[in-house]
């Protein structure tokens, strides 16, 4: 039996829509997104929380957050990024066809996620915004992204810094090395690296990656 117009713009609208509230569709304009995400390493199993999380809230076009609704961070659009096939965060989920850190809303319309990844030596650097933020499948930004451990391995090591020291003496802006994201390559960004370095919270790279 063919399926009716009514019916499938029905099946769309609740694919768009999120579970908190009836119509409750999310608005990219009242939405609070962070700036900027870094993917961070891992300790164990866990996920490296302190320097990678990141909060978002939710809200619908009359500004009231929005619960159980689905958030997905989308590293796919960020050059060389890998991101980890292992969430290391309890109520996080990979999806790896879209390079997708998803998390559900809590009832303030609030997640708190962490991206496990790194980066490709030898990758094309990219700058400016390229990670994207849907919720319940509706685009509500896109942030720039930094890779801590940008060759993928052993976590944060030294072989880290000598890349980032190349991509500073390039005197481009290099979206991955920009790791306080203002736009600019500086001591900064080193002193950030220095610092979850030290905290030992990304001794180590992800397991595995997405393909
Ligand atoms: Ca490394």
């Amino acid at each position: 039996m063919p399926r009716s117009p009514i019916r499938v713009a029905c099946v769309l609208f609740a694919a768009l829509s999120c579970a908190g509230r009836a119509h409750a569709v999310p608005s990219a304009a009242n939405s609070t997104l962070p700036r900027h995400v870094l993917l961070v390493g891992r300790l164990g199993d866990l996920a490296d929380t302190t320097a990678g999380a990141c909060s978002m809230v939710v809200r619908d076009a009359a500004n009231s957050p929005i619960a159980r609704c689905v958030v997905e961070l989308r590293v796919l659009n960020c050059f060389g990024t890998r991101l980890s096939s292992e969430p290391y965060a309890a109520g996080t989920t990979i999806r790896c066809e879209t390079s997708g850190v998803l998390q559900t809303t809590d009832i303030h319309g609030e997640v708190r996620m962490t991206a496990v990844g790194a980066g490709t030596p030898g990758s094309a650097p990219g700058a400016g915004p390229c990670s994207q933020i849907y919720a319940a499948g509706v685009l509500l930004g896109i942030i720039t992204l930094a890779t801590l451990d940008m060759d993928g391995r052993d976590g944060l090591t030294p072989h880290d810094v000598s890349l980032w020291l190349t991509d500073l003496a390039s005197g481009e802006l290099r979206g991955r090395a920009d790791f306080d994201g203002d736009g600019v390559l500086t001591a900064h960004d080193l002193s950030i690296f220095l610092t979850v370095w030290a905290a030992g919270r990304s001794q180590e790279s992800a397991a595995s990656y997405c393909p």
